[in-house]
């Protein structure tokens, strides 16, 4: 029913994206994707290269008049760091070549992916493994996005901790302050000492890792299925989110912390306002039983410190057998503000095939005519009329 792919290497021509199973009739603003491929560029502690790119989306299929056709989407982000002749030396998909990289970073693809491959050069694992590719990524959620956001969910994230300073209990967060903020930490003391940290770490040659929320708004009840595994809600999100470079962790509402509850003070209790049902908190974070439960969505995802150290970790040289320092790349120092960025993308795209399942029509407008039904047949399900007549 939904489908995405993507292709293209950190410093080949373009990143290129396939999305299958966005209905006819979706106006796009492509400003507003250019927009979040910006965001995703932004963040204190980039390197250089974000100076050189300039992510714009073209379209190539799918799409006609601003709109979309139901047909397959296929767009390109094109490299411009491609454009110099030293990297199209190196990276021409005919012609491209030149010396071989030998020391594995610890901690990146690079080794695994060399002997899985049968890769003697390194740079042909690492330009797919590189996080240039969620560029691509974010394109594609910013398209799905806006489909979102017609059914009235929108998706959000802050950063809440990077390296060892965190910021102060955040339940929920003005999204224009996190966009103002260099590192989308809506607490703005902490977000001063967070860029203290991230210019000490670069001073010091190392990197840092973090955590940022993600937080889903408008979902409504009954998305995902607890028929089978792979349907629940809460496990296709973490799948996603683990699916991106540097994630360790996700968790969703009270995450690991929930070992250490009594069950008296893990779960939601119900009450009523007026005849709605309500709950008073949110530990559950929007899921129970892998289906939405009409609550915020709420994830914590923790990443960690990205392996590419320009004080480089000691490896091996694999070609002459000897100790060497890894291998050092131009590089980021945090990617803490990006990863949040990407992991938006990310859940946008998790949030499609599952949506669609329960919603899903040709055209928006059909999409939104079974929303619309399927919200009032659940708001008709227990009226008192009808509990009178179940006694
Ligand atoms: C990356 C290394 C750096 C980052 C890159 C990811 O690239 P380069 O080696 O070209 O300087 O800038 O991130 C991006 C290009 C991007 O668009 O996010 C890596 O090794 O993962």
């Amino acid at each position: 029913m939904f489908a995405y792919l993507t292709a293209g290497e950190s410093h080949g021509p373009a990143l290129v994206g396939i999305l299958d199973g966005i209905p006819a009739h979706l106006r796009l603003d492509v400003a507003a994707i250019d927009e979040t491929l910006a965001r995703r560029q932004g963040g204190y502690g980039r390197s250089a290269r974000m100076k050189i790119e300039r992510d714009q989306v073209e379209f190539l299929a799918g799409v006609r008049g601003g709109e979309t056709l139901g047909s397959p989407i296929a767009v390109v982000v094109r490299n411009r760091d491609y454009l110099t002749p030293k990297v199209r030396a190196l990276m021409d998909p005919l012609i491209g070549g030149g010396d071989p990289l030998t020391n594995p970073r610890p901690g990146h693809a690079d080794y695994a992916g060399a002997l899985k491959y049968r890769q003697r050069d390194l740079r042909n694992v690492l330009e797919r493994a590189s996080a240039r590719e969620t560029a691509m990524r974010v394109c594609l959620g910013a398209i799905c996005a806006q489909l979102l956001g017609v059914l009235g969910i929108v998706t959000r994230s802050c950063v809440v901790r990077i390296g060892d300073v965190e910021a102060g209990e955040i339940d929920d967060w003005n999204a224009d302050e996190v966009e103002e903020s260099d590192v989308r930490c809506p607490d703005a003391d902490a977000a001063l000492r967070m860029i203290e940290a991230i210019d000490e770490a670069k001073r010091a040659g190392d990197t840092l890792g973090g955590q940022f929320l993600v937080r889903i708004d408008g979902m409504p009840v009954g998305v995902g299925s607890n028929r089978q595994p792979d349907q629940r809600l809460d496990g296709i999100l973490a799948g996603a989110l683990m699916g991106m470079q540097t994630v360790r962790a996700v968790e969703i509402g009270l995450g690991a912390d929930v070992a250490a509850i009594p069950g008296s003070r893990a779960h939601d209790a119900f009450g009523l306002d007026g005849d709605s049902v309500v709950r008073r908190t949110n530990r559950a974070g929007g899921i129970e039983g892998g289906m939405s439960n009409g609550e915020p969505i709420v994830v914590r995802v923790s990443v960690k410190p990205i392996p590419t150290l320009m004080k480089a970790l000691p490896s091996v040289n694999l070609h002459e057998k000897t100790d060497a320092p890894a291998t050092i790349v131009r590089s980021d120092v945090c990617v803490v503000p990006a990863a949040a960025i990407v992991a938006e993308a990310m859940v946008r795209l998790a949030l499609m095939g599952p949506v669609l399942e329960k919603y899903g029509g040709d055209s928006v407008e059909e999409t939104l005519d079974n929303l619309a039904r399927s919200t009032q047949a659940a708001a008709n399900l227990f009226t008192r009329n009808l509990g009178t007549r179940v006694q």
